[in-house]
C-alpha cells in the first residue's frame, strides 16, 4: 500500500509535468505512446487502491456521471464586461480620461483579446476546486467536471495556492474545423464558428463529451486578494504563468499611448495567422493601485477597455456572376471570386442576393470588389472599386428566362425577387428534392445535393414519392455507390417513413411554411387527409397561420400533382398521423418567450424543445406571457417583461424549472 502510493504520487507528477510541457509550452519531450503507458498504469493503480484517488489527479479529468443541470455559482468578484472602443479616437478618448483622472501619464498592458467564453477558476491550497462560466457576471454556472477535461488546465498549481483566476475558454480554428468536418461526417449539425463550439462544448451536461472537444483556455487574471502582492498587470501574466497556467505569450506593457497603438496595428495586421480568433486587443491600466482609484461602473472597469477590430477586408475579383434557382423559384445572382482568405476561411463565392443590390452597389463582372466578413457572418461584397476597372467589365444584367428551364421569369411589381413560375422547371425540382431531404425535413443521411443531383441526372428520382421506390440495383448502376453504401442509403430512406407529420409537411416547401409553422399546422390538423380538407377560416384559426400562410396552403394543395404526390407519399408509408407527444403537457398552457444571447443552445433549439413539453412560444412578451426565458442581451423584451411583471427566468432557472417538472435535457 504503502508502495502504491508512492508510485502513483510519482506517476502523478511526472504525468503533470508531461501534460504541461504537452498543453501549455507545446514542447513534450516523451511520445504519445509513452504517456499513454503512464497514465494507463496510474490508472491500474488507482482502480486497485481506490482510497487514493485524488481530485487533482490527472485521471479525474473525465467526470463520470453526466449531470441533469448546473449549479449556480455565485462569483466572489463578479465578471465584468468591458466597454468597447470601436475606433481610435475612442481609445484616445479612454486614454484621456484615464490619464486626467491619474493626474500623470499612465502605463498600458495590451493583450489579445480571445473570441471564447469567460470563466473563473478557483484552486484551493493548489487544487483545481470549481470553475464557472461567467453568466450574467454576478453568478455563473459551475462547470468543473467541463472544464476538468481541457488538458492545457493544470488540476494542480506549482504553488499551494488559495486563489481565483479569469480567462477565456476556446477552440483553435483548425481543431475547430476538423470537428466540424466530423459533424458533418456523421449527419451532425455544425457550429458557425469555434466562439459557439466552445461554448456548446462547455454546456455539456456529460463530460464524457466535453472531452472529446478541442477545447482550450488562457488565463489572464488574478482577483484582488493578490493585488497587494502583485502590483500590476505585468507581474500579474507573469506569476501566473509561473503557476502553471497557460498565458497568452502576446501581450505587451506600454509606458507611452503610441506604443498601444502600435500593438493594435501590428495585430490587427497578424490577425489571421494566429491559431485562433481574436476580436481585438484588451488594453488595461497596468498598476492595480490605480485600477482600484479608477474603479468600476454597475457593468464594467474604468480601468480597462475593448478595442474592437473592424470587420476584416480584403481586396478580390469577381470572376463572373452566375445565377441561381432556388426551391421556390427565385433567382439569385452570386457572385464567383478569386478565392481569398478572409477572417481565417477561403472564399470564392459570395450571395448578391438581388439584382437591385447589384446594381446600387454597381457591382460589375471583372470588378475588384472589397468583401468582408464581420464575425460569423457570411462573406459579403460591401463596394466595388470603379477606380480600377479597365474598361473590360460587364454590367450584370438578370436574364429574362430562367437559367435552369429557359421559360420566361417574372418579377412582381414591389417585389425585389425574379422568379421562374415553372412549377416543372428542373432546378426547382432539384432544389425540392434536396429540401425534402434535408436536415430540418425528412432528414435523410447521406441524401445530400450531389447525389440527389445524381440521381435526377440519372432520370432516377423526379417527385420526393421516387426516393422511396429506388433500389439498390438503382443506385449501384451510379459512380460512386458500392454495396455498403448503396445499402445504407436505402435504409436511411426506409428509416425516414417513420419521420412525423411536421417534417413531412415542411419537407413539401410549401411557401411560408418553415418549420414552426408545419409543427403547429400538423399538430392542428393531425392528418394530411384532414389538412386537405381545412378551409381558408379553418387554416387561420391555427394560432401561426395568417392570411398568407394560409393562401398558400391552399394554393398548394389546389395543384393536382400535389395533391397526387402526398397520396402517394401516403400510400408509400410516410407520416401517417402528426407527432405522438410524449412530454407533451408538462409545460401545457403555459407561454414562453425567449430573448438574449444563451449559452448552450442557439434560441430555436430552446424554443423546438420547449414546444415539444407542451408550451407555446411567442416572439414578443405581453400579459398573457408566462415566462421570460432571458440570456444576456435582453434588451427591449426583458423591459417590457419587468414593466408587466413577467417572471423572468435565467438559462440555468429554466433547467432547474425543468428538472423540477422531471425533465432532463438530452442535448447542451
Ligand atoms: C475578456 C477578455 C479579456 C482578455 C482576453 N480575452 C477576452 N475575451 C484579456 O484580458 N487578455 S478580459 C475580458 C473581460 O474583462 N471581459
Amino acid at each position: 500500500m504503502e508502495e502504491a502510493k508512492k508510485r502513483i504520487e510519482d506517476l502523478r507528477r511526472e504525468i503533470r509535468e508531461h501534460d504541461y510541457r504537452y498543453y501549455v509550452l507545446d514542447d513534450p519531450i516523451i511520445s504519445d505512446a509513452q504517456y499513454d503507458a503512464l497514465m494507463r498504469e496510474l490508472m491500474e493503480l488507482e482502480e486497485k487502491y481506490p482510497q487514493l484517488v485524488t481530485a487533482d489527479s490527472p485521471t479525474q479529468r473525465v467526470g463520470y456521471a453526466p449531470s441533469l443541470g448546473f449549479e449556480e455559482v455565485i462569483h466572489g468578484e463578479p465578471l465584468l464586461s468591458l466597454g468597447n472602443a470601436f475606433s481610435l479616437e475612442e481609445l484616445e478618448a479612454f486614454q484621456e480620461r484615464v490619464e486626467k483622472q491619474a493626474g500623470r501619464p499612465v502605463t498600458f498592458a495590451c493583450e489579445l483579446k480571445i473570441d471564447g467564453l469567460s470563466v473563473s477558476l478557483n484552486y484551493q491550497d493548489g487544487v483545481f476546486v470549481q470553475g464557472a462560466t461567467r453568466g450574467d457576471g454576478r453568478t455563473g454556472e459551475d462547470v468543473t467536471a467541463n472544464l476538468r477535461t481541457i488538458r492545457s488546465l493544470p488540476l494542480r498549481l506549482n504553488e499551494p495556492r488559495t486563489i481565483n483566476v479569469r480567462g477565456e475558454v476556446f477552440i483553435n480554428r483548425e481543431d475547430f474545423l476538423a470537428f466540424n468536418e466530423e459533424r458533418k461526417r456523421k449527419g451532425e449539425s455544425v457550429f458557425a464558428n469555434p466562439r459557439n463550439a466552445a461554448a456548446g462544448s462547455l454546456r455539456q451536461l456529460d463530460p464524457r463529451l466535453t472531452a472529446q472537444r478541442p477545447l482550450d483556455i488562457f488565463l489572464f487574471a488574478v482577483d484582488s486578494r493578490l493585488h497587494d502582492e502583485l502590483k500590476t498587470q505585468g507581474e500579474a501574466l507573469e506569476y501566473l504563468r509561473r503557476l502553471g497556467l497557460k498565458v497568452n505569450p502576446h501581450y505587451r506593457i506600454c509606458r507611452t499611448f503610441p506604443e498601444v497603438l502600435e500593438f493594435i496595428r501590428t495585430w490587427e495586421e497578424r490577425r489571421s495567422s494566429l491559431p485562433y480568433e481574436i476580436d481585438g486587443i484588451v488594453i488595461k491600466v497596468n498598476e492595480f493601485a490605480l485600477q482600484r482609484a479608477l474603479g468600476s461602473t454597475a457593468r464594467s472597469p474604468r480601468w480597462a477597455i475593448a478595442y474592437k477590430f473592424p470587420a476584416e477586408q480584403v481586396i478580390t475579383r469577381v470572376r463572373s456572376i452566375i445565377v441561381q434557382v432556388g426551391r421556390t423559384g427565385a433567382l439569385t445572382p452570386l457572385a464567383e471570386l478569386e478565392p481569398v482568405t478572409v477572417a481565417g476561411s477561403t472564399v470564392s463565392r459570395a450571395t448578391l442576393h438581388n439584382e437591385d443590390i447589384v446594381k446600387d452597389r454597381d457591382i460589375r463582372i471583372g470588378d475588384y470588389v472589397v468583401l468582408q466578413k464581420a464575425g460569423d457572418v457570411i462573406p459579403e461584397i460591401v463596394r466595388s472599386l470603379p477606380e480600377r476597372r479597365e474598361g473590360s467589365e460587364v454590367i450584370f444584367k438578370m436574364p429574362e428566362h430562367c437559367p435552369s428551364c429557359g421559360e420566361r421569369v417574372v418579377r412582381e411589381p414591389g417585389e425585389a425577387v425574379v422568379r421562374c413560375v415553372n412549377n416543372q422547371c428542373p432546378a426547382q425540382r432539384s432544389e425540392r428534392l434536396i429540401h425534402f431531404a434535408s436536415k430540418g425535413a425528412l432528414d435523410i443521411e447521406g441524401l445530400g445535393p450531389a447525389i440527389v443531383g445524381q440521381l435526377v441526372g440519372a432520370g432516377l428520382v423526379r417527385t420526393p414519392a421516387d426516393f422511396y421506390k429506388l433500389t439498390k440495383d438503382d443506385l449501384l448502376q451510379l459512380e460512386r455507390f458500392g454495396e455498403k453504401s448503396a445499402e445504407n442509403l436505402i435504409t436511411a430512406i426506409a428509416a425516414s417513413k417513420r419521420q412525423p407529420m411536421a417534417r413531412v409537411l415542411y419537407g413539401l416547401g410549401i411557401r411560408f411554411v418553415g418549420e414552426e409553422v408545419a409543427r403547429e399546422v400538423a399538430q392542428a390538423a393531425g392528418s394530411f387527409q384532414r389538412l386537405m380538407q381545412l378551409g381558408r377560416e379553418e387554416l387561420m384559426e391555427i394560432p401561426a397561420v395568417g392570411e398568407k400562410i394560409a393562401q398558400s396552403i391552399l394554393d398548394f394543395f389546389a395543384v393536382p400533382e400535389n395533391r397526387a404526390l402526398v397520396q402517394e407519399l401516403l400510400d408509400l408509408g410516410l407520416a401517417p398521423e402528426a407527432e405522438p407527444q410524449e412530454r407533451a403537457d408538462v409545460l401545457a398552457g403555459l407561454t414562453f418567450v425567449v430573448t438574449g444571447r444563451l449559452e448552450g443552445f442557439t434560441r430555436s433549439e430552446i424554443e423546438e424543445f420547449l414546444r415539444s413539453l407542451g408550451a407555446s412560444v411567442s416572439s414578443s412578451v405581453s400579459r398573457r406571457t408566462s415566462f421570460l426565458v432571458a440570456g444576456p442581451g435582453g434588451g427591449s423584451k426583458l423591459d417590457k417583461a419587468v414593466e408587466l411583471g413577467v417572471p423572468i427566468l435565467s438559462e440555468g432557472e429554466l433547467l432547474d424549472f425543468l428538472a423540477e417538472r422531471g425533465v432532463e435535457l438530452d442535448q447542451a
